[in-house]
């Protein structure tokens, strides 16, 4: 497949997604997130593929929706264009996406930023929801999960002032992994997205959706959904290759089965 808007390429087992619109700071126009949700789904097929990576540029992750495309739309063409359908099959990824984020991560920025399962941030970052700023709100997810993420206090203050917050803020609060310099932030993501990779593809993807069920769901159903995972995972070849690898004192070779 070739795109206008973001790049493709793999390193090892992990696929890496870079949105590619620096002038405008990767403003998330609607054919790069047609373009970035086809990729996403396709790598999620694609057996080589046991890891996603998402980033942008030292400058920019991303500055938000692109608001070219928003100024001029009324309420019912941005409805009729149903854009939050194709967001929303984001959260339909069963492999682990992880986030490499620097510079601007701003509005759809932010929310795609949330929308990944682990973030490493350069300290360069600055994330924050200024929707308010235009007179609108976000709309993909930017009360909901960053209030799930920082508490409720610290999303009124971001999604009230409309000021970014620094990465080591948001380290603090809970919103990214870890902070490093810019020069290694890349590098850094790359590295956990290999480590992550390195483990029994089915386990991680039922602890993924396991994980993301403890948003959702009451803690005993919680509890049970997990159960259901746990009896799953004991069915697989890769428990019996892990258990009998341990006891013969060797590293374990994982074939996803
Ligand atoms: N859209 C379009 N162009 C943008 C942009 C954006 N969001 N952000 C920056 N640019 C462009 C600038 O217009 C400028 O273009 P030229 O003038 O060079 O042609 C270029 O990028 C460089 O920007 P600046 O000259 O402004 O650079 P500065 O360093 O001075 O400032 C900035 C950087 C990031 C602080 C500033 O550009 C800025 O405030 N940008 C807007 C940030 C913002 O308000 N973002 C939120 C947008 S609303 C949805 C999903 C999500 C959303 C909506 C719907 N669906 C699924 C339907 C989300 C909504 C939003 O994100």
């Amino acid at each position: 497949m070739s795109y206008e808007f973001i790049t493709v390429s793999i390193d090892e087992t992990v696929g890496l997604i870079t949105l590619n619109r620096p002038k405008i700071l990767n403003a998330l126009n609607l054919q790069l997130v047609d373009e970035l949700v086809a990729e996403l789904e396709r790598m999620d097929r694609d057996p080589a593929i046991r890891v996603i990576l998402i980033t942008g540029n030292e400058q920019a992750f991303a500055a938000g929706a692109d608001i070219n495309e928003m100024a001029e739309a009324s309420a019912i063409e941005i409805m009729k264009r149903n854009q939050f359908a194709v967001w929303d099959r984001m959260s339909l990824i069963s492999k682990p996406i992880i986030g490499a984020v620097s510079g601007f991560v701003l509005g759809g920025g932010c929310e795609l930023m949330m929308n990944c399962d682990i973030v490493i941030a350069s300290e360069t970052a600055q994330i924050g929801q200024p929707e308010i700023k235009l007179g609108v709100m976000p709309g993909a997810g930017g009360t909901q999960r960053l209030t799930r993420a920082v508490g409720l206090r610290k999303a009124m203050e971001m999604l009230l002032t409309g000021d970014p917050i620094s990465a080591r803020e948001a380290w603090q609060y809970g919103l990214v992994n870890r902070v490093v310099p810019v020069e290694a932030y890349l590098q850094e993501a790359l590295k956990l997205a290999k480590k992550v990779a390195k483990q029994p593809p089915l386990a991680v993807q039922v602890i993924k959706k396991s994980v993301h069920k403890a948003e959702d769901l009451p803690l005993q159903e919680g509890m049970d959904y997990e159960r259901s995972g746990f009896y799953l995972l004991l069915a697989s070849e890769d428990r019996k290759e892990g258990m009998q690898a341990f006891l013969e004192k060797r590293k374990p070779r994982f074939t996803g089965n």
